[in-house]
């Protein structure tokens, strides 16, 4: 456990696949960062928040030991090592963050003996992801060596190194370009929000609190539009058919014109060109779309 310390620290990897959104994801949520000289700590300006630059690996560890209290990681490593961890400050998982989808997925070469999951029983599958694999097998009923590999895992069958691999995937590019195909699907992942089991002080936990509502309020309204809209009040049925809306939208009548109505729809980013010209034919006049910035429920 760290000493009393009144600013949240959060964690983000470094560099790498998860880097680049998981920054954006803070300043969505409000925060603006000053980098410290060796780009390995940014001091949060407006809010009593600093971010750690870290290796994705180190993260879990750091929550653990009561360096941050938030990180940003993908499921992959965090489930690996919450079945490795010991000891009882393990970090949470908190919440699903939109980004960095992938797949861990076991894999066998192209044109082998290899049909289903049964025909791995006895044989050796190359990972770097030891536990995940080995509790799959379990539930599986399937007893097979687990070999460790931590890097170039999808050349280990051609290397005679094992049969099949269990591995990260997300395009399937990569399987492709080594003769390998998916069997099975061992966890599904993308980016979430780690939460420390512990705090160092109530202004931390109060920070969490505020700074996790502000992630969830990002994550609602992210992609979100605001179409406006003015109809015939007989078609507003059909309008609220063809709407891709989140919610109930708002009617409005218009002064003077009883059989028509203004109408404020919040809708998923999937509202396109075509909605617009649907909308139109069916009546709709002065429609807008407008990009949702944020967003408080
Ligand atoms: O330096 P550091 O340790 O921080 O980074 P890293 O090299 O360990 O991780 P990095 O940046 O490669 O990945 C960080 C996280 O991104 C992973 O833990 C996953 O949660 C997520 N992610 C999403 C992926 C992929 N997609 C992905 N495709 N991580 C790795 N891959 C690799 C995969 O291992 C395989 O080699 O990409 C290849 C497969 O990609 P496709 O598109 O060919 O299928
Ligand atoms: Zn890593």
């Amino acid at each position: 456990m760290s000493d009393h310390r009144d600013r949240l620290r959060v964690a983000v990897q470094k560099s790498g696949r998860l880097a680049q959104d998981s920054l954006a994801l803070l300043r969505r949520a409000g925060l603006a960062f000053r980098e410290s000289r060796d780009r390995l700590f940014l001091y949060g300006e407006n809010l009593p928040i600093d971010v750690l630059l870290v290796r994705d690996d180190d993260i879990p560890g750091l929550l653990q030991e009561g360096s941050c209290e938030l990180g940003i990681v993908g499921r992959n490593v965090y489930a690996e090592q919450a079945l490795a961890a010991t000891g009882d400050a393990f970090p949470l998982e908190s919440r699903a963050l939109g980004f960095g989808h992938c797949r861990l997925a076991l894999a066998v070469p192209d044109g082998g003996a290899l049909a289903s999951v049964a025909d791995l029983a006895g044989l050796r599958i190359a990972t770097s992801y030891p536990q995940l694999t080995a509790r799959w097998l379990r539930e599986q009923g399937i007893h097979a060596e687990v070999v460790l590999l931590n890097g170039s895992v999808e050349i280990a069958p051609r290397l005679g190194k094992a049969d099949a691999i269990c591995d990260l995937v997300s395009s399937g590019a990569t399987l492709l370009a080594n003769q390998l195909h998916e069997l099975a699907t061992v966890l599904r992942s993308e980016a979430v929000l780690v939460r420390a089991a512990q705090v160092p002080s109530a202004a931390v936990a109060n920070q969490i609190e505020r700074f996790c509502g502000r992630i969830d309020a990002g994550l609602s309204g992210h992609g979100a539009r605001l179409l406006m809209l003015q109809a015939p009040r007989s078609a507003l049925a059909a309008i609220e058919r063809l709407l891709p809306a989140r919610e109930q939208p708002s009617v409005l009548g218009l002064d003077g014109r009883p059989d028509d109505i203004a109408l404020q729809a919040l809708c998923d980013a999937q509202l396109d060109w075509q909605h617009l010209e649907e909308l139109k034919r069916l009546g709709a006049r002065a429609l807008m779309v407008l990009n949702v910035e944020r967003m408080l429920a």
